[in-house]
């Protein structure tokens, strides 16, 4: 996250890290992607986060990936499955979402604290200027590694034609997308924070609005940060989530 101030513990108790190590290897997970947990065997991600050779696992109810805290839970992924529609070009990656099982009995995988809680679906589209918050562990103005603690930043919805203008995404963007930030620049998510979430407040409730895509760079200006566009994909979500056990 660029431009962004540490997360309070509680504050964003959906986001997830999503972590790999080659497969049946005694090495250490580390960090790959940002997450969103939705259901306590559900998580969000983006579909390029997906990595089918190797082992996945789920980090929750932590601000800092390199001290263990009391309120962590770690949680294996059982199975991952990205849309069917996936597709990664040079200019944009489209559809880009995907959902991790965990593994789990009795339908409980994360148990549900203070540290720990699903974020709601979005249920419509949100008018462009709202603001909305993005976090994640990935890089900032400073370090290309990322940050050990959680951050947060304030971002806000922008049309999606100002988005498609020459002088910005030139007509990349499809409806599985959409752009939030600040077009002066400063502020934005980046590498590292891929598949975490973009919250807004719906209803009183929050929603996970948008997950972290793509974008070019991180922070310039007439470039803000892409987002998978959630609301479009509820019904696959459901689709997955609520299908009879095989
Ligand atoms: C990335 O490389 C990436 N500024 C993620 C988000 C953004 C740019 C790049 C948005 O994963």
């Amino acid at each position: 996250i660029f431009g962004g101030l540490k997360v309070a513990p509680g504050a964003i108790p959906w986001q997830v890290s999503v972590q790999v190590r080659p497969k049946n290897s005694k090495q250490e997970f580390q960090h790959l992607c940002g997450g969103v947990l939705i259901e306590s065997c559900w998580v969000l991600t983006a579909g390029h986060c997906i990595e089918l050779r190797k082992d996945m696992q789920v980090l929750m109810g932590t601000l800092s990936l390199d001290t263990e805290e009391p309120s962590e839970q770690t949680v294996n992924v059982e199975e991952a499955i990205r849309h069917e529609n996936y597709r990664e070009t040079s200019s944009a990656v489209y559809n880009d979402i995907a959902l991790l099982r965990l593994s789990g009995a009795n339908g409980v995988c994360a148990n549900e604290t203070q540290f720990v809680k699903a974020a709601c679906l979005p249920d419509a589209l949100l008018p462009d200027g709202m603001e909305c918050t993005i976090s994640g562990w990935g890089a900032t103005e400073t370090s290309n590694y990322g940050s050990n603690h959680l951050l947060e930043a304030d971002v806000l919805l922008i049309n999606q034609d100002k988005c498609n203008e020459r002088a910005v995404y030139n007509r990349v963007l499809d409806d599985s997308m959409f752009c939030a930030g600040h077009l002066q620049g400063g502020v934005d998510s980046c590498q590292g924070d891929s598949g975490g979430p973009l919250t807004c407040n719906q209803n009183n409730t929050h929603s996970v609005y948008g997950l972290v895509s793509w974008g070019d760079q991180c922070g310039r200006k007439n470039k803000p940060g892409v987002y998978t566009q959630v609301t479009h994909f509820v019904d696959w979500i459901r689709s997955k989530t609520q299908a009879a056990p095989a």
